[in-house]
């Protein structure tokens, strides 16, 4: 028994599509828990109990939490091999691995600067300082993903969805909130499209109700 606290458009949506591609692939089901960041579900004690970093996602997994994307996604391709979320070569999946960990540790909190920059800095000239520094190193993370996903035929490793393919979604429909047009990024935006209308990909868009939308040109 498999379930996923997630919230719309965060980070969670990386193993949210991954259990839609299992889904897909074996026909095992999970289920989703909504967690509303805005009213702080997150900080419950019940939820701190099971993630005391306070984040989505966490999957439960046969009643036991497992927290960090990395973990999780390692641990979904090790139970559900037949869904070919990574390759199965060793060194190929260690290139895998590290990709995801450079999504995970590097371009995400670059991310997050950007979004919340209270959170590293209480004067408004530092607030302004971090914001305009991280916009600009997450702008050259989504240069690097464009260029990997030059290889991307159709998705990251070929014919079959994985982790890599929901991330790149997830932090280039994030850079609209950080003033990037995904149109700057055209070979980026072209995969992301093809990675959106795939039918596991679109299943967990429809259940967190979001798209490639948060852009807004300046008026
Ligand atoms: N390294 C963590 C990152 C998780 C993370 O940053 N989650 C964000 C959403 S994208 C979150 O829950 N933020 C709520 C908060 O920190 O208050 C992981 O891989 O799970």
């Amino acid at each position: 028994m498999l379930e996923l606290y997630f919230a719309p458009g965060a980070c969670s949506f990386v193993p949210h599509a991954g259990l839609e591609i299992i889904k897909a692939a074996t026909g095992e089901t999970f289920e989703p828990k909504l967690v509303k960041l805005h009213k702080a579900e997150h900080r419950t004690p019940a939820y701190l109990a099971m993630n005391p970093n306070g984040q989505v996602p966490v999957l439960v997994a046969d009643g036991k939490p497992l927290n960090q994307i990395v973990a999780i996604c390692d641990y979904l391709d090790r139970r559900f091999p037949k869904a070919g979320l990574l390759p199965t070569d060793a060194w190929a999946r260690a290139q895998a691995m590290s990709q995801l960990a450079w999504l995970n540790n590097t371009a995400h909190p670059a991310f997050s600067h950007v979004f919340r920059p209270d959170a590293y800095a209480q004067t408004d000239a530092a607030k302004a300082e971090i914001k305009r520094i991280a916009a600009g190193n997450f702008h050259k993370c989504l240069e690097r993903i464009q260029d990997w996903a030059k290889g991307a035929s159709p998705f990251w490793f070929g014919a079959g969805l994985s982790f890599h393919d929901a991330y790149s979604f997830t932090l280039l429909r994030w850079g609209g909130h950080a003033g990037i047009d995904p149109g700057t990024l055209p070979g980026l935006k072209a995969y992301v499209e093809r990675v959106m209308a795939a039918a596991p990909i679109a299943a967990a868009l429809e259940r967190e109700r979001i798209k490639l939308d948060t852009f807004k040109a300046a008026a």
